[in-house]
């Protein structure tokens, strides 16, 4: 029999605070708790007094809900106590007293789950959810909480089912009775199923910037104003800003939102030839690694001087790691020297004064185009490994399925890759998940959710 489990659903401080008690035994305890005969009535509020043996501990509000009718699907109380760390721990120590012990991380969901109120990606949607802190974040959460994202990955699944339906149907038709698929149709069958999985694997690049924040690093020689630039984004005076060059030493982050999106922004030290002390040469270090980390790259110019031969290298080593990067040609209100960088013009560019504010906008306009450009009509998105993960497997299956059919490698053949595919569409929406990695998935969840 399942354990009644129960947790404190809220954080610290506020006037109210609430435990939730699933489980077989909930009623029993809450019973035992409120010294009540009757069952309350399912999802009505009733003001109880809670006991610690004959002493009352607190008055709260207490709601009854019936399994399956419940979040977890079984029999759930939930208590909305005054938010006293005394009263929370008391109450939690009398729980247990009574039978119950205390919830893992995510254990209510994984109930959820197993009783089918949710599939994984719901799931995986709420706990997102609850960590969303802006706008965009928040709508693909709702978007995968909703059950959009799981519709979507059904319709693809369900037309690849088909598909190998009608080849495995012919694959035990031994006396040929039926007509053989054509070539052709399976080609576009395949094709079609890939074509709606890459167009979803594909928003992964952005879906993920939105959850976790776009890792940006400001790099460029001494002086450029990189540290200004850090402090204009986030509109205080965050990161040390002097004449002198190597002002910079430790990487100073910051996160900040720009036009609804989450930016994690990294300033750090100048990088030259030759560091003046050690603790300047470490600070180099650090940039260089806050550069690898990074999805996106400013570099920052003084483009009151000319280029240097310095910076010249430098340019060169951004350019090998291939990433997203954007010039910043900073100190637009002095005049300007030659913008002379090998390749600049292929690279998006703004030119902006920290010390006007001159450009600012543009630029935060392109740090965040990627992600405004990658909103689909629908605007769903997945920013889950997991599920990008099963997407590339499932990619994978059906572009080994086109080469085995295209090579007339034979039914059998392919329909085993075609069956490949279809169990990544499943294990992305839990259907095939074993109980060892579904354990991995919500011990990442909230306690008490
Ligand atoms: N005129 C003008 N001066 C600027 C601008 N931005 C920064 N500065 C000046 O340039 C100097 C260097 O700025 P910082 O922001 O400290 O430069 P940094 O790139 O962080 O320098 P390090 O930390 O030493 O690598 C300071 O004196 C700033 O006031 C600008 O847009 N216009
Ligand atoms: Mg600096």
């Amino acid at each position: 029999m399942q354990h009644t489990i129960c947790a404190l659903a809220t954080g610290a401080g506020g006037a109210v605070a609430l435990v939730r008690l699933s489980g077989p035994e909930s009623c029993r305890i809450l019973g035992e708790l409120t010294h009540l005969s009757a069952q309350p009535e399912p999802r009505r509020q009733t003001l109880c007094t809670i006991y610690d043996g004959t002493e009352p501990l607190d008055k709260a509000l207490v709601t009854y809900f019936k399994a399956p009718h419940s979040f977890t699907g079984e029999d759930v109380v939930e208590f909305a106590l005054h938010a006293s760390p005394y009263i929370k721990g008391r109450l939690l120590e009398l729980l247990c007293a009574h039978g119950a012990v205390m919830a893992k991380r995510g254990e209510f969901s994984q109930r959820a789950f197993l009783n089918g109120k949710m599939d994984l990606v719901e799931a995986q949607g709420l706990c997102d959810l609850i960590a969303s802190g802006n706008k965009a974040s928040h709508k693909l959460a709702m978007d995968s909480l909703d059950g959009k994202l799981s519709a979507r990955v059904s319709e693809i699944k369900k037309r690849l089912s088909e598909l190998l339906a009608q080849i495995e149907v012919r694959l035990d038709d031994v006396d040929e009775e039926m007509t053989p698929l054509s070539d052709e149709f399976v080609r576009g069958e395949i094709e079609a199923v890939l074509s709606h999985i890459k167009a979803l694997a594909d928003t992964f690049s952005v879906g993920k910037y939105i959850k976790d924040g776009l890792k940006t690093a400001i790099v460029g020689a001494p002086n450029s104003g990189k540290s200004s630039l850090l402090n204009a984004l986030v509109g205080f005076d965050r990161a040390i800003v002097s004449d002198q060059s190597g002002t910079t030493r430790d990487t100073v982050e910051e996160t900040l939102e720009i036009n609804g999106q989450k930016i994690i922004l990294t300033d750090t030290a100048g990088i030259r030839e030759h560091a003046l002390d050690p603790a300047e040469k470490e600070g180099m270090r650090r940039s260089h690694r806050a550069m690898e980390a990074a999805d996106l790259v400013l570099f920052v110019l003084d483009s009151s001087r000319p280029v240097t031969p310095e910076e010249k290298e430098l340019w060169q080593d951004i350019r090998r790691q291939n990433k997203r990067t954007l010039i910043v040609w900073n100190k637009a209100d002095l005049t300007a020297a030659a913008p002379d960088l090998e390749e600049a013009e292929s690279y998006a560019a703004a030119r902006v004064s920290c010390k006007t504010g001159e450009g600012l906008e543009a630029l935060k306009q392109l740090i965040t185009a990627d992600v405004t450009e990658a909103q689909t009509a629908d605007g769903l998105m997945i920013s889950n490994l997991r599920h990008y993960e099963a997407l590339l497997r499932a990619q994978t299956e059906l572009e080994s399925a086109l080469i085995r059919l295209e090579a007339q490698a034979g039914g059998e053949i392919y329909a085993e890759h075609l069956r490949g595919a279809l169990k990544y569409l499943q294990d992305l929406i839990g259907e095939v998940t074993p109980d060892d990695v579904l354990g991995i998935i919500f011990s990442k969840f909230c306690m008490g959710k």
